[in-house]
């Protein structure tokens, strides 16, 4: 046990696996090994991709690694499904869709819960990354379902942020009421087969044109057919570019240190939480305000949530 982040670190997949077992299920055990690899992290380029419900993206998931592997980059993906808090039936289409992959030593390929981490991208998401960031990988694909705050999230963690999209469904409109248009690095207009693709292609492409980027790259729109592989190459460029351009602006840097920070923050407010549930549960004092609060209405919730943060700090 002691040596698994070394065994992660020489290239050991089925260690790799099990410590992303191990930090899904909240392992304190995991804490060690994750504390090794942090010095290691930093490496891999790691690229959000998110969207609509069967808009393509684990088949778009798929076709990219392959161009990237043909390209000698190693690849880590890791799928995750908010919907279901363990490996469900969406999983299993994704295991089928990426299967000609799994043969592959170059490809890791891991499947997560969110465990109702109100939609957010989990902690342990966040490890995985960074416990294929230290395996080696040289791209980490997280791919997510878009569902508003989501979306949101996959920023802090990516350096790279691609919105699938597809014709017709008024996802488009969806998009920029959820602030999509804002945190998309690259727009994909996937199953450009279809009849339709030319016109989701230019409201994108308007859109996009409209919007006022703060940090002054306008993303470009690709469309793919991800089940042919038509366009993906144009993709996998699109991304690499990105990263080019971060190098270039000094935003890489800045984006990492953001991730690092930004997870410390949720790990705090998950440890907060914990602490003030576990509190109000069974310290004397807690349990008294909190009949001074429900029962008796002396203290009102802002008095009260004042009073829990300062009997916490105190307790330090
Ligand atoms: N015609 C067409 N069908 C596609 C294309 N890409 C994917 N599909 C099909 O669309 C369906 C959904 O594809 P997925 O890759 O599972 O989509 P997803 O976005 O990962 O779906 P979830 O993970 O469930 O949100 C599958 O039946 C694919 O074969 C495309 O470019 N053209
Ligand atoms: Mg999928």
């Amino acid at each position: 046990m002691e040596d698994i982040y070394n065994r992660v670190l020489d290239g050991d997949r089925r260690a790799v696996a099990r410590l992303i077992t191990m930090v899904e299920n909240g392992d304190p055990a995991a804490a060690e090994p994750i504390r090794h690899l942090h010095e290691h992290t930093g490496r891999a380029h790691i690229v959000g991709v998110t969207g609509a419900t069967g808009s393509g993206k684990s088949t778009l998931v798929s076709s990219l690694t392959k161009v990237l592997r043909g390209w000698e980059m190693s690849v880590g993906i890791i799928a995750v499904d908010p919907t279901s808090p363990f490996s469900g039936g969406a999983i299993l289409g994704d295991r089928i869709r990426m299967q000609d992959l799994t043969t592959d030593p170059g490809v890791f390929i891991r499947s997560m819960g969110t465990r109702g981490a109100l939609g957010g991208i989990s902690v342990a998401t966040n490890d995985a990354v960074n416990i294929l960031d230290a395996f080696g990988e040289d791209i980490v694909i997280v791919e997510t379902v878009g569902a508003g705050q989501v979306e949101v999230d996959i920023v802090k963690l990516a350096h790279t942020s691609v919105v699938v999209t597809m014709p017709g469904g008024g996802d488009e409109i969806q998009a920029i009421k959820s602030g999509i248009m804002e945190i998309g690095d690259i727009f994909v207009v996937n199953k450009a087969d279809r009849a339709d693709a030319g016109r989701t292609y230019a409201e994108i492409t308007m859109m996009l044109e409209l919007s006022d980027r703060k940090d002054g790259h306008l993303p470009p729109v690709i469309r793919t057919v991800a089940t042919t592989g038509e366009g993906v190459e144009d993709l996998a460029l699109a991304i690499l570019d990105h990263r080019r351009f971060l190098e270039a602006e000094g935003l890489l840097e800045q984006k990492a240190r953001e991730r690092i920070i930004a997870e410390m923050l949720e790990i705090i407010n998950r440890r907060v939480g914990d602490t003030v549930v576990k509190a109000l549960r069974e310290d004397p004092e807690m349990i008294d305000l909190m009949r001074r609060l429900v029962d008796t209405r002396e203290i009102d919730p802002h008095s009260g949530a004042r009073m829990v943060i300062r009997h916490l700090l105190k307790k330090g």
